[in-house]
């Protein structure tokens, strides 16, 4: 199986993606995974709770609470799925700890390189979409969707720092990641994620 993960800041469209691209999968005989961070497994989904309900943390521990999710997440949701043939969606991963604790609360480089080490071992993404906007329109999609969470509230310039930050990784990574125009309508981004599936994978979508 591959695994495939989409990135990006709040009301990019991730999840509606992720959405019609696991159906699309399914209907065309892959099995599949669709999956979330953080959460995707049940203890994952406990750290979740704390994660975004209102509160603060200290910027190593909330780091390290994301790991902790993505380590049940990896161990008990996503290696086993790729090991039996599966193809794993997942809505964010370890780039968003890069991107929100990283270019946007402070955590070093190498301390997040060293919790993906311990955390993951040799686990990467054979292909991150990272799906990318200006802050006002992801941050106005999402308005529209829920009530914001405790990192909805974060402010403009920080949303800016998490949209540098993924463009930071795509420049870093540009074999495995592939920025795509996420202001278009849906039809349009999912256009251009079955042409990325084609030619980075041989997907046959
Ligand atoms: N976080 C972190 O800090 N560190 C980490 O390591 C990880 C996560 C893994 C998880 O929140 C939070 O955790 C997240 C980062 C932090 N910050 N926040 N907030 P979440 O899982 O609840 O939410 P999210 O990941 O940010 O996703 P989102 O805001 O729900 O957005 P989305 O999945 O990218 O978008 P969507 O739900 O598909 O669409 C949002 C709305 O826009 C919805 O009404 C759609 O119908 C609409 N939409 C979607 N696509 C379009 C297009 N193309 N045009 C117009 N409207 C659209």
């Amino acid at each position: 199986g591959y695994f495939i993960t989409l990135e990006g800041g709040e009301g990019a469209g991730k999840s509606t993606q992720a959405r019609r691209l696991a159906a699309a999968l399914a209907a065309a005989g892959v099995p599949v995974l669709r999956t979330r961070e953080p959460g995707g497994a049940a203890g994952a989904e406990r750290i979740r709770d704390l994660l975004l309900s209102p509160g603060s943390w200290d910027s190593l521990t909330e780091a390290m609470l994301h790991f902790a999710a993505r380590r049940e997440h990896v161990m008990r949701s996503i290696r086993p799925m790729l090991a039996a043939g599966a193809w794993v969606i997942c809505d964010r991963f370890a780039d968003s700890t890069l991107a929100y604790q990283g270019a946007g609360q402070g955590l070093a480089d190498d301390t997040w390189a060293r919790l993906c080490d311990l955390t993951l071992g040799d686990l990467q993404p054979d292909l991150t979409l990272i799906l990318d906007l200006p802050v006002e329109a992801g941050l106005a999609r999402a308005a529209g969707r829920s009530a914001a969470d405790r990192y909805e509230k974060l402010g403009a310039d920080f949303h800016a720092r998490i949209r540098a930050g993924f463009h930071d990784i795509a420049r870093r990574e540009p074999v495995r990641c592939v920025v795509l125009d996420a202001a278009r309508d849906a039809e349009a981004v999912y256009a251009s994620i079955t042409e990325t599936l084609r030619q980075r994978l041989g997907a046959k979508l």
